[in-house]
């Protein structure tokens, strides 16, 4: 369960690593256009590879509450530059953070090592693309769609249904030629949640482990930090340092963040502590 082979570039588990958030988005990079967007989001890979992350996250649709779809040509224009240049800058893998099938290929062709799909390959065709394409997939839950997700999210027992419906999905992905080693699963904070519900996936994230595949979790600067400190994402830090070292003592290996040189410092405390 520990070491995962992206597409030849390995990623160690063994201890908790950093996953760090690049978002190829318009809104993320405002002007200056399509070079600079590249160059900058280059850039800013490589510092979060200097800082201590294990693997880059590549977006190029927003997948906030609320965010506006992109279409398969939009998407690939965004990240398919950025994969091309970090693929021989970093020796770390690079992964893909999308759902659509045709990215998820196109983007493997041309260097990614990792899916992450916060729909869990349930768009139609990407259960099939993902595993064609041999390398290893975080499945993510969510309730609902990012349009209205957070509407009125409703759960009888929130644990309970997101280990179950994660458990499904490996199971699905099984019957379709994966390998439990090729999996990784993640509760979707803020994705269909309540603060409530994401606080009991917090406290209760060691029920995630009986899916003995590692557990990725992403909570820095989302909205679940603001609603119990009234802060702004800016002044999310200290709140998602936290919940990441929380995580992580509860046996999460795959902290994903926008803040990598603080949470790998989180990390390696946390480690040291689980070891004495
Ligand atoms: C997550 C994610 C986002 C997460 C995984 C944000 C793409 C929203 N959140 N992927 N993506 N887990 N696996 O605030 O929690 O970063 S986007």
């Amino acid at each position: 369960m520990s070491v995962l082979d992206c597409a030849g570039k390995p990623l160690d588990l063994s201890s908790p690593q950093v996953m760090g958030v690049l978002n190829v988005t318009p809104d993320s990079f405002s002007d200056g256009g399509e070079f600079t967007r590249v160059e900058r989001a280059v850039e800013h890979a490589i510092v979060m590879a200097e800082q201590g992350a294990a693997i880059i996250d590549i977006g190029g649709e927003s997948t906030r509450p609320g965010a506006q779809p992109v279409s398969v040509a939009d998407e690939l224009d965004r990240v398919l530059p950025v994969i091309d240049a970090l693929r021989r800058r970093l020796t770390i893998p690079l992964s893909i953070d999308t759902s659509k099938p045709e990215v998820m290929t196109a983007a493997v062709s041309a260097g990614a090592g990792f899916i992450n799909d916060v729909n869990a390959l349930r768009a139609d065709g990407a259960l099939q693309a993902a595993q064609s394409t041999g390398v290893p997939v975080c499945l993510m839950h969510m309730q609902g769609a990012p349009d209205s997700m957070q509407e009125s999210p409703r759960y009888t027992d929130v644990v309970a249904e997101v280990v179950e419906f994660l458990a499904g999905r490996i199971q699905t992905c099984v019957r379709a030629g994966f390998e439990c080693a090729q999996l990784v699963v993640d509760p979707g904070f803020g994705f269909g949640k309540s603060l409530g519900h994401n606080l009991a996936l917090m406290r209760h994230l060691d029920t995630m482990n009986s899916l003995q595949v590692p557990v990725l979790i992403g909570v820095s600067r989302k909205s679940m930090i603001g609603a119990l400190l009234d802060v702004e994402p800016k002044d999310r830090l200290a709140g998602g340092l936290v919940l990441a070292a929380l995580a992580v003592s509860r046996g999460a290996r795959l902290v994903r963040t926008h803040d990598v040189g603080p949470t790998v410092d989180a990390l390696k405390i946390v480690t040291a502590v689980e070891a004495a």
